[in-house]
């Protein structure tokens, strides 16, 4: 997907330079909002892998060839051609105050075309602005100290851009989004000319802030948004980046490290998800990604009953829309999976409409479908502290059966699911590293991908005030936990264990530069990551892959759900 550019006059016309030359500023639009080029990218149209690739390290993006400038594509008045939902839904919210001509949409690389005399403020989305969240600020860790993540990088690209600088004196500066925050908490509100952060959803807020900028009044420095009520989440109305169209907003589950658990629950109406898919696919978009913090939270009765029928009907619709190709999802949790399995089963749509392929499957053509499931720990003390809603119905003693039997019941039906486990909650101990490791050691053969994560302790969550983990300081059961999760990704995504250059290559790793960053605890996990013989790794880790070693937990044959949290006797109706 190349940026559509016909001749160098046209690049000029849209506002993209080449070195050296300078573009006339026109007296731009009254409103200019814009994103990042690695948030508003759609990465080689996968979720997971734009989420990968924003965490490696700026200053090897060229090794890597992540030039998102040039990948994300341009309307043909230079206006981007999708931006983050977030940024699309405060632009439908301005529409509803203010005219088209008023308003633009844009990368960095356009903002001189738009930013002008005329221009009174600039509203900036960010998804992840300083890579201060779980993964973005582990991986580029590993390429030494202090090295800046691709998203950060591309912010500050953004909002350092020098047009914005020279019309400072007559705009105001708004930024919104779900990482926000990480601007106040690095204290870079003012160097970068903030003038209102948004934090929070911004229905209630986004148009009395903005009609403040345009009158040149001063505006606060922080605003905190709250859960609009559903009325008021707006339908767009131009293409959001991957299609993304969201079918619920917040979670009940009520997880302490999770920004979004304090979210008010509620699923847009399906007319309005409908509109919105049509919309993307009007732009372009051939592919929809059903945003949600738990696809089974649509429609959902009491007590997370899951609607069954009415998410039939969902992916039916959407899938019956001229134009739709694919449908992605973002996230789903695994008790839903577990207590309802003729679920996963009645959604055999979203597997045929998958656009991942993948040799393990047993589809006909080869498809999967994922979804990001947070598993978080095999430790049911921390379980049962953190996170015990996660399990319901079930209990938390029961959540490594459940996250067993769960996965069992995805893989059945081609559903590969992207897990997350976090490293280092407040008050981890060795006994519950192991036990995750246990929980590990019996997903070994899962059709998966699983994500080690270290805890960030995200703003607005119940855990905001406690310690970061960090890579310096991981146990050697924690680095055990960490390398087995990529021997298990590299086994199962590249297919091959004999990949000689990969195996060498991370010892000469650990002996160059890993050993002085992290110390030796990570020398035998990686050596595992590596390929090593396992007879070289015998009692110096704790988990034993030798053959014949039998995992500590197994799938169960069924997870009986508590008696006092039965269903109801009559299943929920279509609604
Ligand atoms: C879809 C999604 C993705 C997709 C697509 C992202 C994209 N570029 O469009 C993928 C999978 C690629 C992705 C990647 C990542 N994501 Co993400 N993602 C989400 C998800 C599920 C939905 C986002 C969404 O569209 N929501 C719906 C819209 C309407 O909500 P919203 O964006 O918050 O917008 C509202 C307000 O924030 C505000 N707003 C938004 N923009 C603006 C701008 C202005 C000017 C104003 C005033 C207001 C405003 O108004 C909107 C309406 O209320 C959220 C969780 C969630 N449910 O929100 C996580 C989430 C935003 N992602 C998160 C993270 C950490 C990441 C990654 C860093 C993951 C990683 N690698 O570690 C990457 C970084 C991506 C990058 N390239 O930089 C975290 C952010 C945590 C934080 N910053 O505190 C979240 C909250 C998930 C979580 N619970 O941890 N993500
Ligand atoms: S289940 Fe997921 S979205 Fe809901 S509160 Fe827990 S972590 Fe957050």
């Amino acid at each position: 997907m190349g940026v559509l550019l016909a001749s160098h006059e046209e690049e000029r016309r849209i506002g993209i330079r080449r070195k050296g030359e300078k573009v006339l500023n026109t007296r731009g639009r009254k409103i200019v909002l814009a994103a990042s080029d690695s948030e508003s990218s759609e990465y080689l149209r996968s979720t997971w892998r734009q989420m990968l690739l924003a965490t490696l390290p700026a200053r090897y993006a060229r090794y890597l060839n992540a030039d998102w400038s040039v990948k994300n594509e341009l309307a043909p008045d230079g206006q981007a051609k999708y931006v983050p939902h977030g940024l699309r839904i405060v632009e439908a919210l301005l529409l509803q105050r203010f005219p088209a001509e008023d308003i633009a949409v844009c990368y960095p690389d356009q903002l001189e075309l738009f930013v002008g005399e005329d221009t009174r403020v600039v509203g900036i989305h960010a998804h992840n602005p300083l890579g201060i969240t779980f993964a973005t600020d582990i991986y580029p860790a590993f390429y030494g100290r202090d090295i800046e993540p691709i998203n950060a990088f591309q912010f500050r690209r953004l909002i350092e851009h020098p047009v914005l600088k020279q019309h400072k004196h007559h705009l105001r500066v708004i930024v919104g989004g779900p990482g926000a925050w990480q601007i106040e908490k690095k204290n870079l509100q003012d160097a970068w000319g903030v003038d209102c952060i948004v934090d929070g959803e911004s229905e209630e807020v986004a148009v009395p802030l903005f009609e403040a900028a345009l009158r040149g009044e001063p505006l606060p420095r922080r605003v905190e948004g709250r859960s609009p009520h559903l009325e008021h989440v707006p339908p767009i109305h131009h293409r959001s980046t991957f299609g993304t169209v969201e079918i619920t907003r917040g979670c009940g589950r009520g997880c302490q490290f999770c920004s979004v658990a304090l979210r008010g629950g509620k699923s847009i109406p399906l007319e309005q998800i409908l509109h919105n898919v049509r919309v993307q696919v009007a732009e372009g978009a051939d592919t929809i990604l059903f945003v949600t913090e738990d696809l089974f939270l649509y429609e959902q009765g009491p007590k997370f009953e899951t609607n069954v029928p009415a998410l039939k009907r969902l992916f039916e619709s959407v899938a019956a829309v001229p134009g739709v190709k694919h449908i992605a999802l973002t996230h789903g949790t695994i008790a839903p999976v577990v207590k309802d399995p003729w679920v996963i089963e009645e959604l055999s749509l979203a597997v045929d409409k998958s656009l991942d392929q993948h040799r393990a499957s047993t589809h006909p053509e080869k498809r999967y479908q994922h979804m990001f499931v947070g598993l978080e720990t095999g430790s049911v003390r921390l379980f049962k502290q953190y996170m015990k809603g996660k399990a319901y119905p079930y209990r938390p003693e029961q959540w490594p059966d459940v996250v067993l039997k769960g996965m069992e019941i995805l893989n059945k039906h081609n559903w590969f699911p992207i897990c997350t486990f976090i490293l280092g909650l407040p008050g981890e101990t060795p006994e519950d590293t192991r036990d995750s490791l246990d929980l590990l050691y019996a997903l070994k053969d899962a059709k998966w991908c699983v994500i080690p994560t270290l805890f960030v302790p995200l703003e607005d969550t119940r855990l905001e005030n406690r310690a970061s983990a960090k890579l310096a300081e991981l146990t050697d059961l924690q680095w055990e936990f960490f390398f087995t999760c990529w021997r298990y990704n590299v086994d199962f995504w590249r297919g091959s264990r004999v990949q000689w250059k990969f195996n060498v290559g991370v010892p000469i790793y650990y002996y160059l530069l890993g050993r002085k960053l992290f110390g030796h605890g990570i020398k035998y996990p990686l050596f595992r990551f590596a390929h090593f013989p396992e007879r070289f790794l015998k009692g110096k880790l704790y988990l034993n892959f030798a053959n014949g070693t039998h995992p500590r937990y197994r799938v169960p044959e069924q997870v009986p759900i508590p008696a006092e949290r039965q269903r109801p006797a009559a299943p929920l109706a279509s609604l």
